[in-house]
């Protein structure tokens, strides 16, 4: 059983492991046949698996049936002798192989709260494969469910290898919630966001993937080195899901271009196009959702998190930042006192979120701004873009007020009278769902989107990237 799992963590001698694992596996395909994309168990898919973390061995790519996928668990090979803490308080000293008594509560607990998103995800994307609008992106779409399903498996192997009893509990736990489900949904809020829609599928991808990008960055940072190593591998196969992110919300806003060209007026509706307003509403909603993943702004966790050496910030260690303690600095942060905005000077460690939170906002600017390239390009005057991390929050110091997507603070009224220029309406949800009619010959695509530039591993677009068991047309 072991055979066919690839590793680089000695599985074949842990025989601890290997008990925890027999027992964990079996529940896991149950929920993979459960929970995991539907109807497409018996197709061959064009996927890319990690069999060694060498170069070669990493990308390998075949046709394969997702329930053979292999599965397996890799750390990032490096010398842990060498290496020692990078920020806060035990700066220098040497990282840790084992989990500290002292931090083992609020260790398993980032490690709970990571891996709880992994197995949401493909939860949310379970239904998206019935309205592909290509091979490719169907493909595409099924290489991320196998790749977040990986991830779990790098986050239990963490909670079976170092935290015991309690471990396997939560490993346990982490099959039985269910994104959405009204008595244990998964933790984080945006993980239970239904995610209805290809527009929707790659907003997911470009924001809430994104968000995973920096948490998995500062925890590749952490002074428990396994967890350090297992996250920076995670980090090689997230390129890729951002990759499907930013250049399928491209590709949408490059086929309304497209047709907005041929248009009378500007108007793709007529010609079954996705108008920049709803784009934009999509992307204010999950741009929204994702920012709430970072929690609060001013959090005590965050700076325990950091002084204890748990969760360091973005490329800690990479150069750009020099004071890895963080005890001297402020962290400027607007917030609402007496019904306006003023600006606090925080203690720096307590803004670690936000720290993150605005690495995030500079990366999702920067894809923005290729995206508007792409109107330009086009002699499109209009601009999308990137809303105030004030907007319509759930979680932290702007929770419980009213912004605009600018960031002005705004009445109730206000919000209320603008809520549907700015946050997807019904109207708009369905009529995205009524262009989801799925792509499955080769080389054709949907009208609402574009094709991409380039296939997948030196493919062409018209490659076969799935090989169908069946007419995937007439599937419940
Ligand atoms: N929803 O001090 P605070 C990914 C709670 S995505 C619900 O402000 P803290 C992926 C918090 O628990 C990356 N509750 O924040 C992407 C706390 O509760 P207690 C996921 C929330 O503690 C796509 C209270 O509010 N990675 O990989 O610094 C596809 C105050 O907390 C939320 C991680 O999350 C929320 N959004 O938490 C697949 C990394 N935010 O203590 C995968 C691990 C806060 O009062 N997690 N609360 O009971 C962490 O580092 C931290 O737990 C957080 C911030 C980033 C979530
Ligand atoms: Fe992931
Ligand atoms: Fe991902």
């Amino acid at each position: 059983m072991f055979d066919h799992i690839p590793n680089n963590v000695d599985l074949d001698s842990d025989r601890k492991l290997q008990k925890a694992l027999l027992k964990w596996l079996p529940n896991y395909l149950d929920w993979w046949k459960e929970m995991g994309p539907s109807d497409f168990a018996e197709d061959q898919i064009y996927l890319r698996t990690a069999i060694s973390v060498k170069r070669d061995g990493w990308a390998h790519f075949e046709h394969v049936k997702m329930p053979d996928y292999r599965w397996g668990i890799f750390l990032t090979p490096w010398d842990a002798s060498e290496r020692t803490i990078g920020f806060g308080d035990d700066l220098g000293k040497p990282v840790w192989e084992s989990v500290p008594g002292e931090y083992r509560k609020e260790l398993r607990r980032i490690i709970v709260t990571q891996a709880d998103t992994e197995p949401a995800s493909v939860e949310q994307q379970r239904l998206l494969g019935h309205t592909a609008p290509s091979l490719y992106d169907l493909r595409n779409l099924f290489q991320i469910n196998v790749e977040e399903g990986r991830h779990l498996w790098a986050m239990v192997y963490l909670l079976h290898r170092y935290f015991g009893r309690d471990g396997r509990e939560e490993a346990e736990e982490l099959l039985m919630r269910r994104s959405g489900h009204v008595d244990s949904p998964r933790i984080l809020e945006a993980f239970n966001k239904p995610t209805e829609d290809w527009l929707a599928m790659f907003c997911f991808t470009m924001f809430m993937d994104r968000d995973g990008k920096f948490q998995l960055g500062a925890l590749a940072e952490s002074a428990f080195d396994p967890l350090a190593r297992t996250t920076k591998f995670m980090l090689t196969e997230e390129a890729h899901h951002l990759f499907v992110g930013e250049t399928g919300v491209g590709r949408v806003i490059q086929r309304t271009a497209e047709l907005m060209a041929q248009s009378e007026g500007g108007d793709v509706v007529p010609l079954g196009g996705i108008p920049l307003d709803i784009i934009q509403r999509y992307i204010n909603d999950w741009y929204s959702a994702s920012t709430d993943l970072f929690g609060g702004e001013d959090s005590s966790n965050a700076a325990n998190y950091f002084a204890n050496g748990l969760k360091g910030r973005w490329l800690e260690n990479s150069g750009r930042i020099t004071d890895h303690v963080a005890l001297d600095s402020v962290y400027n942060l607007d917030v609402v006192a007496d019904g306006r905005v003023t600006n606090n000077e925080l203690p720096m460690r307590r803004a670690m979120n936000a720290v993150l939170l605005d690495n995030y906002v500079a990366d999702c600017e920067r894809a923005c701004k290729r995206w508007n390239q792409t109107l330009r390009k086009a002699g499109i005057s209009e601009e999308l873009y990137i809303p105030s991390s004030k907007f319509n929050r759930q979680q932290g110091v702007y929770s419980g007020h009213r912004f605009d997507p600018q960031g002005n603070l705004i009445d109730e009224a206000t919000w209320q009278a603008n809520e549907s220029n700015w946050l997807p309406t019904e109207a708009d949800t369905t009529y995205v769902k009524s262009l989801m009619k799925p792509c499955f010959e080769v080389g054709k695509i949907a009208n609402w989107i574009a094709p991409p530039r380039r296939g997948i591993n030196k493919q062409g677009f018209d490659f076969e990237y799935v090989r169908f068991a069946d007419d995937p047309y007439v599937r419940a």
